[in-house]
């Protein structure tokens, strides 16, 4: 037997977990008690970890679609051909008619994300996608313009502070993000006994709502509202205190200003929630000695996604808890992402140049994934013809699927690369299937970055891959040296050199480097000689000197962001939705991982997941019972559903969970097949966005509900 000490890298927790492997098999997988950020901590993904890497349908071959069959074929064959269609392609309608779309597990290995930007350069392709934008971009957009670097964004001090207000997030179901703190129960347990207080904003008492001190239950998509609000009663009551801060910011009299129109008496009917309360929960967080608002997926997708993560980041800044000790902080990791993107030219960009079909803004090169399918399904000039997917399932994940879903069966020639055939990959030509994490070595880039303890780890492969398997690095080098080649001429010939030298230095050596550049001047050597994660300390203040604006000075009042509280100020005018309709809000659960999970059959047990959440308030007037199939109509689409009645979500709103949807011809995922459920993103619409930044705006879709028809 032999044992492994490991990161489990299915989400952002990054808890360390042992694995016993007995004659080439996982026997046993446990929580790390000594990983000094999950104390030992694990959910039951971790265990499904062996559900994956034994899965008789993930794939280890390249396939080739011909016809409805799937061939086996060759990695060299493979990786040739998928080059020389997507050069066809290039040179038939230009480098803009090929897209790139990067699904969320990229952001969880290192060594796709070294290599994807070599990828992306040799498409030289300007259309390229990211589960970003529907996900961080307005975090992203505020970091941007306030700190001068778009990676650059704070997370609370989770363990050290005094008040924690969370506008959806849901840490205690999705293990947290943009907030690696692994254990919520448990941390939130002890925070509480030292009498931190807890107040959680969501239209659902979520588990984490039932974790705190105090839920408070918000129309969906009010939320920036609410924060404004709370800053009126701040200036007006005397409270603001940047204290330090003062010295190296510009715009705070510009917040102050424009907070003045938004007393809480008029923001209290659309948000729900009182006038008086508003100006309670303003007073507490000013008065805690340390305080922290801490917004998240339900505060970033939605209309008014970028609105709310600024007035967020100006609450925690006017009352003094940016960059502070247990207020919102900077993690400082050992590879310093912040520092390398700004070397590398990647602080970040806005509006540039804009989508061809609507118009929308480029955010660091990229377009908002709610244009994906308009750029393919729209003819004429500059149209999408061709289209290569990672790790991603954005049938699945993107507003209005069924419209993607369309187009990616018109298109030229799409390549996935992806270790499933699943609702988005079934319409590849070509899918080139790398190896699982358990077959290729860990270091968490991203994640460690946004931890509220910087920590390092390095975790070499368990499983040695075989030798007919490829790794995400390969496959996106193989991918990058063969369209370098096919261009040729001075460009190509100089990509093809810096690929080779790529290829020489291999991803280790690259990450040594990044370590030896980082804060703590690590090697990777060091990180290889411990058995456990290492604990690099409590985060530390490092404004203003890690500001990257040109002037050293955080901008809290930015141009766009205060224009753009005149769509806020419209909407507090334009009353609520029809009175027959309820706002569809999303969900996760500890047991699904967006779409990708769901055919591991230890996470598919006990009652059917993919439940409509309602109200018996909403279910009495519509004659509907709890356990009855329902029918739920949107813009978009229809899906029918169990339906279960409970009072712990809003009167007039309804919540799915995403990522089901399964079930369709041509996938190769039995287990998930006989959980099919129904796909929230039939519903979701492709129209609905957060008009700043272009996020996809999935809080609030309007549907209707009513039985289904038997
Ligand atoms: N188990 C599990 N864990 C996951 C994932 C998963 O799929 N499953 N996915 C991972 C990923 S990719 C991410 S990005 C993170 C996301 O992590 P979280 O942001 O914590 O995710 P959610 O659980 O979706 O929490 C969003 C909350 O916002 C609420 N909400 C919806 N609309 C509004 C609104 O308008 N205002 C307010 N105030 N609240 C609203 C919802 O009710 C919900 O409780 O989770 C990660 N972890
Ligand atoms: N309505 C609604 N929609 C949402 C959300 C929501 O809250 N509500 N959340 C959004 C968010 S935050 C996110 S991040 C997106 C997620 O959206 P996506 O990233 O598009 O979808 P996933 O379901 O994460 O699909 C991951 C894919 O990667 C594959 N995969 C797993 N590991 C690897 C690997 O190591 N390499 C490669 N190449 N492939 C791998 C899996 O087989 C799967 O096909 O969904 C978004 N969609
Ligand atoms: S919370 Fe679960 S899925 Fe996330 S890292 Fe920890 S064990 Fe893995
Ligand atoms: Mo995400």
């Amino acid at each position: 037997m032999s044992v492994h000490f490991v990161t489990c890298s299915l989400c952002e927790a990054m808890c360390g977990i042992t694995l016993e492997v007995e004659r080439g098999t996982i026997a046993h997988i446990r929580g790390d008690p000594d990983d000094p950020l999950s104390r030992g901590f694990l959910c039951a993904k971790a265990l499904a970890l062996k559900d994956v890497h034994e899965d008789p349908e993930r794939l280890h071959q390249p396939l080739r679609r011909e016809g409805n069959r799937w061939l086996a074929v060759g990695w060299e064959e493979a990786l040739s051909e998928a080059a020389d269609r997507l050069h066809e392609v290039r040179a038939r309608y230009g480098a803009n008619s090929v897209a790139f779309y990067s699904g969320n597990p990229n952001l969880h290995s290192y060594t796709a994300q070294l290599a994807e930007p070599e990828f992306t350069q040799s498409l030289g392709t300007r259309m390229r996608f990211s589960t970003a934008s529907m996900d961080h971009l307005p975090h992203l957009f505020a970091a941007y313009h306030l700190f001068g670097h778009q990676l650059l964004m704070p997370v609370p001090d989770l363990d050290r502070t005094e008040f924690l207000l969370i506008i959806g997030a849901n840490p205690a179901e999705s293990n947290g993000s943009l907030m690696s703190a692994p254990g919520i129960p448990r941390r939130f347990r002890e925070l509480r006994s030292r009498g931190c207080r807890i107040v959680v904003i969501d239209p659902r008492r979520t588990r984490t709502a039932e974790l705190a001190d105090t839920h408070l239950y918000i129309r969906p998509g009010t939320d920036a509202l609410l924060l404004v609000a709370m800053l009126h009663t701040l200036a007006q009551e005397g409270l603001l205190k940047p204290g330090r801060l003062e010295t190296f910011t510009h715009g705070i009299d510009e917040v102050v200003q424009a907070a003045r129109p938004y007393a809480p008496e008029r923001v209290a009917d659309a948000t729900g929630i009182a006038a008086e309360t508003i100006r309670q929960l303003a007073r507490e967080f000013a008065a805690a000695s340390a305080a922290v608002c801490y917004t998240r997926i339900g505060a970033c997708t939605q209309e008014f996604g970028a609105l709310t993560c600024w007035l967020a980041l100006a609450l925690n800044a006017l009352t003094g808890n940016l960059d502070r000790r247990g207020g919102a902080m900077f993690p400082r990791p050992a590879v310093d992402i912040v520092r390398v993107g700004a070397l590398l030219g990647r602080r970040g960009s806005y509006a540039l140049w804009h989508s061809r079909v609507r118009r929308l803004p480029e955010f660091g090169g990229e377009l908002p994934v709610a244009t994906l399918a308009e750029e393919i399904d729209t003819p004429g000039e500059g149209r999408v013809r061709a289209l290569v997917t990672s790790a991603g399932n954005p049938v699945l994940s993107t507003p209005n699927g069924p419209r993607l879903d369309r187009a990616l069966a018109g298109l030229d020639y799409m390549l996935a690369i992806d270790f499933y055939l699943n609702e988005t990959t079934r319409h590849a030509d070509l899918i080139l299937p790398p190896v699982f994490i358990l077959e290729r070595d860990h270091y968490d880039l991203a994640y460690r970055a946004f931890a509220v303890k910087n920590t390092a780890r390095y975790v070499p492969r368990t499983f040695d891959p075989g030798p007919s398997n490829r790794t995400d690095w390969d496959i996106y080098i193989g991918l990058a040296e063969r369209l370098w080649t096919r261009q040729g001429g001075v460009r190509g010939g100089a990509g093809v050199l810096r690929l080779w030298l790529l290829r020489r230095l291999g991803p280790q050596r690259l990450l040594g480097m990044l370590l030896r550049l980082g804060p703590y001047r690590l090697t990777l050597a060091r990180l290889r000689r411990e058995a456990h994660t290492i604990d690099l300390g409590p985060l530390t203040p490092c404004l203003p000197g890690r500001l990257y604006t040109r002037d050293k000075m955080i901008h809290l009042a930015p141009e766009v962001l205060l224009a753009d509280l005149n769509r806020l100020a419209k909407r507090l005018s334009s009353g609520n939705s029809p009175p027959a309709s309820l706002m569809l809000i999303g969900r996760r659960q500890v047991r699904d991982n967006n779409s990708w999970m769901h055919n591991m059959p230890r996470l598919m047990t006990g009652a059917d997941r993919c439940v409509l959440l309602m109200h018996p308030a909403d279910a009495a007037e519509r004659g509907l019972r709890d356990g009855q199939a329902v029918e739920v109509r949107s813009r978009t689409g229809t899906v029918t559903v169990g339906l279960k009645v409970c009072d712990a979500i809003l009167p007039g709103v309804v919540s799915l969970p995403h990522g089901f949807g399964h079930g369709r011809p041509g996938t190769r995922l039995s287990v998930a097949n006989r959980h099919a459920g129904a796909s929230v993103n039939d519903l979701t619409d492709e129209r609905r966005i957060d008009a700043l930044t272009g996020t996809a705006s999935y809080s609030g879709t309007e549907v209707l509900v009513r039985a289904a028809a038997v």
